[in-house]
């Protein structure tokens, strides 16, 4: 009985939190706190197949071979279906719903070139689900395991960003946390093609601009919509 009645208790707690509509509390030194349980908030359950999301997985990871003076760079990949793609070109569907999900296991942050950045724009409510360890933590519950999840923002603080999947021309901006995965929603209009680029001086060079920042396929590249 004590177990039932715990669990019942859970329950509510997660579902009273989920209608609290999952707000986020963002500490003046920076650091983050969640004040819900719930998990990303996927399209409208009306939406049928035909206009499901369509999902862009990209990965970000830092022990990649630039060249013998450069060193290692970060590098933002496509998770295709047959392993790691360049990011040198990016195609997703025109007037379409686009789920974009990116792994980033960069442990580190860089300065953003431009303070704007650290804000998320261009998205669905204007918002990002993150998911970290931290923001995870879930825990072993009486039926099951109790999955704590995500926090939704509209800003991080620049101390906490690794990097940005910027697309200006779409007025798209996802900054990164560091060794956390973002999921955001984005609509898609005409065909075009468009430049994405990392918003933080994570390259080569005195000024973090060089190398991966310069080159497609690393920090930098095109954004195809068709
Ligand atoms: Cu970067």
């Amino acid at each position: 009985m004590a177990d039932n009645s715990t669990a019942l208790a859970a329950v509510v707690l997660v579902l009273a939190s989920t209608a609290l509509g999952g707000g986020l509390v963002l500490l003046a030194h920076g650091t983050l706190t969640t004040t819900s349980t719930t998990t990303v908030q996927g399209p409208p359950a009306t939406v049928t197949n035909s206009s499901a999301p369509y999902v862009l997985t990209l990965l970000i990871a830092t022990n990649n071979a630039f060249n013998s003076t450069v060193g290692d760079q970060p590098a933002y990949f496509i998770v295709g279906p047959n392993g790691l793609e360049s990011s040198a070109n990016i195609t997703i569907p025109a007037h379409h719903l686009i789920e974009l999900i990116v792994m980033n296991f960069d442990q580190g942050n860089a300065t953003l070139t431009d303070s704007q950045y650290a804000n998320v724009s261009g998205t669905m409510g204007g918002m990002i689900s993150i998911y970290s360890n931290e923001l995870v933590n879930s825990t072993q519950g009486p039926n099951g395991i109790m999955i704590n999840g995500t926090q939704q923002v509209s800003s991080l603080p620049p101390s906490l960003i690794s990097h940005t999947f910027t697309v200006p021309a779409l007025g798209l901006n996802v900054p990164m946390e560091s060794e956390s995965t973002v999921v955001a929603y984005f609509n898609t209009g005409a065909p075009g093609s468009y430049l994405w680029f990392c918003g933080s001086e994570c390259g080569s060079g005195a000024t973090g601009l060089g190398g991966a920042m310069t080159t497609p396929g690393w920090m930098t590249g095109a954004l195809n919509v068709t």
